[in-house]
């Protein structure tokens, strides 16, 4: 067998609306037939994918009644069973109808709010039955063009209320769900509320029940901001709080291109796939390898697959590099840490004797700033590593 091709074990994932995505943008029509829920958790599953994740009207359309909703929900378990796929993620769609036009949990309406915590009360129990453990908020229309409309604070006071509610709620239904919240700094609305993962970890901090809220970070979402995803990633985990990540690719300043994985910016691909997996000895992300992203709108229903094997084959493809360069002993002397017995103690932890022994230390600036740090050989290892031929 390739040892880059998928497997269930490598717990790679893609929402119905990824592969389903039928190449609509806002200068064209589709040019891809919808499939059905039931054909993708196949395909997925003969694509050597492990999970599938789901917006509430992914599988139920916008309106069905309850008896709609139960045989259409019977019939994807029924699929999911059959092709062994399972739904580690759902989420509510919050975007798409134009009651949410301006925001859903944020909106000035009271009706609108209401409106929206009754759907996603719903869609959590729809995620639940269907075996989620993560649920994630994306608020692609929390924002605003006209922002005279409502002062930012009250948006953001807004959304911490809906999240405490649906908190409380899904503590009062005993279901086991954590929360990840998604960011993203624009595009559908001119500027969206919580723009990045750095500001989705400073309002987490905030809630009133801040162990059960995470982050989900896409790659060309904080690419849009000009940020490090990596760093921001980095900064996720630091604090416990990486619940789920949206692979894809994206090149910087564009709208939201949701590429196909490691298909743009390749060095920061490694580099995420690195940390992720904590080739270089640090702790590995556990959670599924979610893909957010879609086939290029000049492919047919095969080009979709191809898409989709992509994607999980670069992850696999970036983490047999990383592993190659975190074990090649050139790489590691170069990024050996020093050690200092006498000053290391004297950084961490002030304290008045710390602080006069700090001070009183023989520091040579001048020498320290003479010293070559070889970053460039550092770099060009990983370069040539990536490339292949290390
Ligand atoms: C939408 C958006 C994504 C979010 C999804 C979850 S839906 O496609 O572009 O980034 O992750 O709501
Ligand atoms: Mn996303
Ligand atoms: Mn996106």
């Amino acid at each position: 067998m390739d040892p880059f091709d998928p497997t269930p074990d490598d717990r790679f994932t893609f929402g119905l609306w990824t592969v389903g995505n039928t190449g609509r943008d806002p200068f064209g029509e589709a040019v891809r037939a919808p499939l059905a829920p039931t054909t993708i958790v196949q395909r997925l599953s003969e694509c050597g994918a492990w999970g599938v994740n789901l917006h509430d009207n992914d599988l139920v359309p916008f309106g069905a009644s309850a008896a709609q909703r139960d045989a259409i929900v019977r019939e994807f378990k029924a699929a999911l069973e059959e092709h062994g796929l399972c739904v580690p993620m759902a989420t509510t769609n919050l975007f798409s109808h134009p009651v949410f036009k301006d925001g859903a949990f944020s909106s000035n309406d009271p009706k609108v709010r209401a409106f929206a915590l009754r759907k996603t009360m719903d869609a959590i129990d729809l995620g639940v039955e269907l075996g989620a453990k993560t649920y994630v908020f994306w608020g692609g229309r929390e924002g605003s063009e006209a922002d005279a409309c409502r002062d930012p604070r009250t948006a953001v006071a807004r959304m911490r209320d809906a999240l405490d509610y649906l908190c409380e709620y899904v503590v009062d239904q005993g279901y086991d769900l954590k929360f990840a919240l998604e960011a993203k700094p624009n595009e559908p609305r001119g500027d969206i509320y919580l723009a990045t993962t750095g500001h989705m970890l400073a309002f987490i901090a905030t809630l009133a029940r801040p162990q059960m809220v995470g982050v989900n970070p896409e790659v060309a979402h904080e690419n849009m901001a000009g940020l490090s995803f990596v760093h921001g990633v980095a900064q996720a985990m630091e604090a416990g709080k990486l619940f789920h990540i949206d692979l894809n690719a994206q090149k910087i300043g564009r709208y939201d291109q949701d590429l196909r994985f490691g298909s743009e910016d390749v060095r920061q691909a490694f580099l995420l796939v690195r940390l992720l997996e904590g080739t270089s000895g640090t702790e590995r992300y556990s959670g599924p390898r979610h893909f957010d992203a879609h086939a290029y709108r000049t492919e047919d229903d095969e080009g979709v697959w191809d898409f989709a094997r992509g994607c999980m084959r670069t992850y696999k493809i970036l983490k047999a590099r990383a592993q190659a360069f975190d074990a090649d002993p050139a790489v590691r002397e170069l990024i050996a840490e020093q050690r200092d017995a006498v000053l290391e103690p004297l950084c961490k932890g002030y304290s008045r004797e710390k602080a006069a022994k700090l001070r009183a230390a023989a520091l040579d600036p001048a020498q320290l700033a003479a010293r070559g740090l070889r970053y460039e050989r550092l770099d060009q290892l990983m370069m040539e590593h990536l490339l292949g031929v290390r």
